[in-house]
């Protein structure tokens, strides 16, 4: 029996190098090892207001980026968040075994509802344990993510042991499983906070469906410092930061990378940067755009991948009611 590996992502915003890097593009690399099912989190995506025309042409341009970079349906499921009932019903249960102080903790709410003022949802707060619902209804062994879910990953551990010890082995307890490199793409207009989908700025990200000039311009905005040697230093967030998606682009090692901008200039960096990173993500376009002349084949997949998962999903949530005492 191979491991399950379960992760989401929210179809919010422009998907970006930091999600390709940090998560979507190892889901794609461990598909044969793994027993694999990605979802798409609309119901996540809701706790911070969503326009619904456009959260539903998110949904599909997930989707369709997710087939493009290489998750092959007959090896993965991918299917969409709301189309398990499940999902929102084992949340309400996990809501209350969860204590408040726990959900205090998780550093994700605090940076997210400092952007939103007085319009903070409850839904918000209650984010990670609709997370730990998705996770917990596939008896999942690993969740690879980036850096910033792994605090939800953990709070998912805590959540499954504290249902457990009341009612008996019921959950799988998840390891998050996050790369030794990537697992947190720094923003490029400001490399002191993470790449993120949510950060608007015209400089601040590369998405993966920007046309070769856009990436070009941002790159080459990129903030830096103002010394001179290329060097993989973490005391230079800027310039990690370009080198690190270098190395992912490329494959090279860390030493030869040096050597080949040893005596040459940020500029020169940022040149070859740019040619690498707009031929990386050539094909992955090529790849969406000629899947999204079929929305309604996108569509049929997503459908299928519900149906696929939704007899695990709800013979757990069975199981938790039965437990509870529900229905
Ligand atoms: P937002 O910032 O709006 O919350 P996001 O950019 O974090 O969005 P998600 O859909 O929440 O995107 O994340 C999808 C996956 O990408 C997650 O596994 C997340 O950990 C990973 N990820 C997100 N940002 C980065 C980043 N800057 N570096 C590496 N991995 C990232
Ligand atoms: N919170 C995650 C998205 C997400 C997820 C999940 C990831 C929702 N449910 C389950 C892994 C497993 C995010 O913002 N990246």
């Amino acid at each position: 029996m191979k491991k399950r590996v379960f992760s989401g992502i929210q179809p919010t915003g422009n998907i970006h190098i930091g999600n390709y890097l940090g998560a979507m593009r190892h889901w794609v690399a461990s598909q044969d090892k793994f027993d694999n099912i990605f979802c798409i989190v609309d119901l996540h995506a809701i706790t911070i207001p969503q326009e619904a025309g456009n959260l539903r042409v998110k949904t599909r341009e997930v989707a369709g980026l997710l087939f493009a970079v290489g998750i092959d349906p007959g090896k993965s499921t991918v299917f969409v968040q709301s189309q398990v009932e499940a999902h929102a019903e084992l949340a309400w249960i996990l809501n209350c075994f969860t204590p408040m102080g726990w959900m205090q903790r998780m550093t994700q709410f605090k940076e997210k509802s400092k952007d939103q003022k007085g319009q903070v949802s409850v839904g918000l707060f209650d984010y990670p344990a609709l997370m730990a619902a998705d996770i917990l209804l596939y008896d999942t062994d690993y969740v690879p993510v980036g850096e910033d879910q792994k605090q939800h990953v953990e709070l998912t551990r805590d959540i499954a042991q504290r249902f457990n010890s009341i009612y008996g082995e019921t959950f799988r307890l998840p390891e998050p499983v996050m790369p030794d490199i990537g697992a947190r793409i720094m923003g490029l207009d400001d490399p002191t906070i993470k790449m993120s989908k949510s950060e608007e700025r015209q400089g601040h990200a590369v998405n993966l469906l920007d046309p070769p000039d856009d990436i070009r311009t941002k790159i080459m905005r990129a903030t830096t410092d103002s010394l001179r040697e290329i060097r993989f230093d973490l005391k230079r967030p800027g310039i990690y930061n370009l080198l690190v998606i270098y190395e992912l682009f490329t494959g090279r090692n860390r030493a030869d990378i040096e050597a080949r901008f040893e005596g040459k200039g940020y500029v020169d960096l940022k040149r070859e940067l740019a040619e690498v990173v707009v031929e990386g993500l050539g094909p992955l376009q090529s790849r969406y755009k000629e899947l999204m002349r079929d929305p309604a084949h996108i569509d049929s997949l997503l459908t299928d991948g519900a149906a696929r998962v939704r007899p695990t999903a709800e013979r757990v949530l069975a199981a938790v009611k039965d437990k509870v005492g529900l229905g």
